[in-house]
């Protein structure tokens, strides 16, 4: 096939096919209604479809296997972004079920807040409190959105509040924002972990093997959902991001994180707060089109028996 097969392709991830009864779904979820700062999130599904393509033919070096042909593209969903949060929600959840039914699922945002809708879904289809690993610059668990109950920096708190996730099967990597300590320790005083951008200063590769082995210990078998916001990243690997915060990670640190935690027991991914409109060379769609590619590369070698 060769890259060829991306000419008529171009508007889907690496070119894949559009979704059909592929094992792998990707899927964008276009709503940037609230977030703190720079809006703009929406365009982020498209520009992370176009970096994608640079992938050619996807053959990942780590897990040596291509999840092209295990992929099918369902676009963007189609949500009603004028209406309240609660209304889009319900949008989000409807289409999200129907994916998650029949798919393993890779969303690709939007702003943060869609993350509580897809975990809603995953929840529901698990039929257990998830384990969740979640990397950000932000908590997100503030209680409420500057005087408003819901927002793009509430969604871990709701996460926990509502039971869709298991506190003590959650794991925050790169948070490093400002915020008051009762927000900003919440998932460890609910008997989580946080890894903070301070302490994984200076940490990669076999840096980060005492980081791994305990996110894998604490894990274990469970059903894990993996919630990536692309501000983890430092500005300078992801500028087009709505709320940049210095001091952040590397890509390379977020890479090898992704390939060594690969055995856990993922049932899905999202990829969000991609803005294209601050982007610089498209440093920032690039760098979550290649997160969400090592991502389904591993899941693709798991299914096939591929070692990592
Ligand atoms: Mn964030």
């Amino acid at each position: 096939m060769g890259h060829f097969a991306f000419a008529n392709n171009t508007n889907r991830f690496m070119g894949a096919a559009p979704l059909s009864d592929q094992a792998f779904a990707v899927c964008g979820v276009p709503y940037d209604g609230v977030v703190t700062n720079r809006p703009g999130a929406r365009f982020g599904p498209q520009a992370i479809r176009a970096s994608s393509l640079m992938l050619c033919d996807a053959i990942h070096p780590v897990f040596d296997v291509s999840p092209i042909d295990h992929l099918g593209d369902a676009l963007d969903m189609a949500l009603p972004n004028a209406s309240p949060l609660p209304v889009v929600r319900e949008a989000i959840e409807r289409q999200a079920a129907v994916l998650m039914d029949r798919h393993h699922c890779v969303f690709l945002g939007g702003d943060h807040s869609v993350t509580l809708s897809l975990l809603r879904v995953a929840r529901a289809r698990w039929g257990q409190a998830l384990g969740l690993v979640h990397f950000d610059a932000h908590c997100d668990t503030w209680k409420d959105h500057f005087g408003e109950p819901s927002g793009h920096g509430t969604w871990t708190y709701e996460a926990i509040q509502e039971g869709l996730v298991s506190p003590a099967h959650t794991v925050q990597i790169g948070i490093r924002s400002s915020g008051d300590r009762a927000a900003r320790e919440y998932v460890a005083d609910q008997g989580g972990e946080i890894f903070t951008a301070r302490a994984l200063r200076g940490r990669d590769g076999v840096g980060l093997a005492s980081v791994v082995a305990a996110i894998r210990r604490r894990m274990g078998e469970r059903p894990c959902y993996l919630s990536l916001d692309i501000d983890c990243l430092d500005p300078a690997f992801a500028p087009g991001t709505g709320t940049p915060e210095p001091g952040g990670m590397t890509s390379s640190q977020v890479l090898t994180l992704l390939e060594e935690l690969q055995p856990m027991n993922w049932v899905g991914m999202d990829c969000v707060e991609v803005a294209p409109a601050y982007d610089h060379a498209e440093l920032t769609s690039n760098a979550a089109a290649t997160f969400v590619w090592t991502y389904l590369s591993g899941e693709v070698a798991k299914r096939q028996g591929v070692g990592a």
